[in-house]
């Protein structure tokens, strides 16, 4: 009697062990989230003149890029690579989220799109056609869910393996490209 419940127990406790340690391969430690940060050199008193108070904050030291120039430039198809995600390739293992810091001074959008094209602003497009991910601009509720405030953060997780491209629907020559394995 006593040497069967001590099997018994026995076979409890190793049952109990087994789901446990199942329990544990299951849910492994999430990977660490891979940075990329938006950068912008926008000059505050032009910007803010022309869009609003406060619209700008400028945290790039010193190096600033008046609204009117901004739009010349994107133009003149060269526009000012002071307005850039970093890095411009990523290559992520399936299950790594992406932390998108905006580290600029004004807004930016990380929207994926199928393909690299004009955002919601024409005159920034440098003449190509607004993406269908960017169009209507923040009354898109897609497009308002991947804006990142200056100062603020986006994650982004569950990407499918392959190629994703993500761009800023305001500055379209801001552009990631993702390679998940
Ligand atoms: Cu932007």
């Amino acid at each position: 009697m006593r040497i069967h419940l001590a099997i018994l127990t026995l076979v409890a406790v190793t049952g109990l062990l087994h789901m446990q340690a199942r329990a544990q391969e299951k849910s492994p430690a999430p990977p660490n989230p891979v940075q990329i940060v938006a950068l912008d050199e926008c000059d505050p008193t032009t910007f803010n003149a022309a869009i609003g108070p406060d619209f700008c904050k400028n945290v790039a030291l010193g190096f600033s890029t008046t609204f009117n120039d901004l739009f010349a430039k994107a133009a003149a198809g060269t526009p000012d690579p002071g307005w850039d995600f970093e890095p411009d390739v990523l290559h992520i293992k399936k299950g790594t989220p992406l932390v998108v810091v905006d580290q600029g001074g004004e807004p930016h959008t990380f929207t994926e799109v199928k393909q690299f094209g004009g955002g919601f602003i024409e005159p920034l497009n440098a003449g190509e056609p607004t993406v269908p991910e960017c169009a209507g601009g923040f009354k898109n509720i897609e497009v308002a869910r991947t804006r990142i405030l200056q100062g603020s953060q986006l994650q982004v997780s569950g990407l499918s393996k392959g190629e994703h491209h993500f761009e800023c629907c305001i500055h379209p020559w801001m552009r990631v490209t993702v390679e998940v394995k």
